[in-house]
């Protein structure tokens, strides 16, 4: 048998099956919280500083102070790992509210708790990279900005989850959530690219979508392979009528769709922008990010 992996929680290091948070801690009791995932390549971390950035931002917006700086954030991050002597994987990277008493006030826990945990990942079988994802939309609509921020990585993923049942009961593999004006923001994990005559659509942050750092990352390298990329407001059509589809996300990476509501997309086979940008961003993680020895 394996050795169990270590946990780290606020400083310490846990064997995986006493890894144990507070049933008193506001991030269970309310979802008040924020995390990342973050993916790690090779002995490299894969735009650590951005993910780190981003749960900066995500804390600062939900106005939870992280008990940390970040460059201590990142040496928890890698240390981790290598604790672990892991050389490929994921890390899931939360910070709590911590614990406190009953009540929805934040003021009631008194420090936030840090949490990181290092393993192995994979989402879909290496076939679907191949083949493509059958997609479909959900009910569930992305929450607003007048709500809560889409942009903020908080451990209330409830609507996610329910936009991923709606897309499963109805046999597809990932769920498109629209937001309240019937516009695409995004998967229930992953941003979505569109294809149309050479151009590459992605629907804009401001719809609803997570600000992606796969996103950001394939955003760059089809800029740089010379591509027309446009942020839009994007609707079901652009997606039924695209020539390729694929989505994004720190989990599925680079992932191609073949069928959409029922609508086969382009030939229904991984079409060669798809196909470039996919090995395009294999080959950026495989060389590029933080050293973790
Ligand atoms: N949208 C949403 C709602 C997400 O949760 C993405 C887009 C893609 O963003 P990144 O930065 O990863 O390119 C996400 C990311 C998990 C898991 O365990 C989920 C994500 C990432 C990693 C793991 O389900 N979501």
């Amino acid at each position: 048998m394996s050795n169990p992996l270590q946990v780290y929680i606020d400083g310490e290091f846990f064997p995986e099956n006493e890894a144990k948070i507070s049933v008193f801690d506001h991030g269970l009791l309310y979802g008040d919280g924020v995390f990342e995932g973050i993916r790690f390549y090779n002995d490299r971390v894969f735009r650590l500083e951005e993910h780190i950035d981003r749960l900066f931002d995500s804390a600062k917006a939900i106005h939870l102070t992280i008990p940390a700086t970040p460059e201590e954030v990142i040496e928890m991050v890698v240390s981790t790992i290598r604790k672990n002597e892991l050389h490929d994987g994921y890390v899931r990277l939360l910070v709590t509210r911590g614990k406190g008493e009953l009540g929805l006030s934040p003021y009631r826990c008194e420090k936030a708790s840090l949490v990181v945990i290092a393993s192995t990942i994979s989402l879909y079988p290496a076939e679907k990279y191949e083949t493509g994802l059958i997609l479909a939309t959900c009910a569930t609509r992305r929450p607003t900005h007048d709500s809560l921020s889409p942009s903020v990585k908080s451990l209330n993923y409830l609507s996610n989850v329910m936009a991923k049942v709606e897309a499963l009961a109805s046999g597809a593999e990932e769920g498109v959530m629209l937001n309240t004006e019937g516009y695409v923001a995004e998967c229930t994990g992953d941003n979505i690219f569109v294809i149309k005559d050479g151009v590459i659509y992605t629907p804009t942050v401001a719809s609803g979508s997570l600000n992606g750092i796969t996103r950001k990352a394939v955003i760059e390298l089809a800029l740089e392979a010379g591509f027309e990329l446009r942020e839009i407001q994007m609707s079901r059509y652009d997606m039924y009528t695209a020539d390729e589809l694929f989505l994004t996300g720190t989990a599925a990476e680079v992932v191609p769709v073949a069928e959409y509501d029922k609508r086969v997309i382009g030939t229904g086979k991984t079409g060669p922008v798809t196909k470039q940008l996919l090995e395009a961003f294999r080959n950026l993680v495989q060389t590029t990010g933080t050293p973790i020895y």
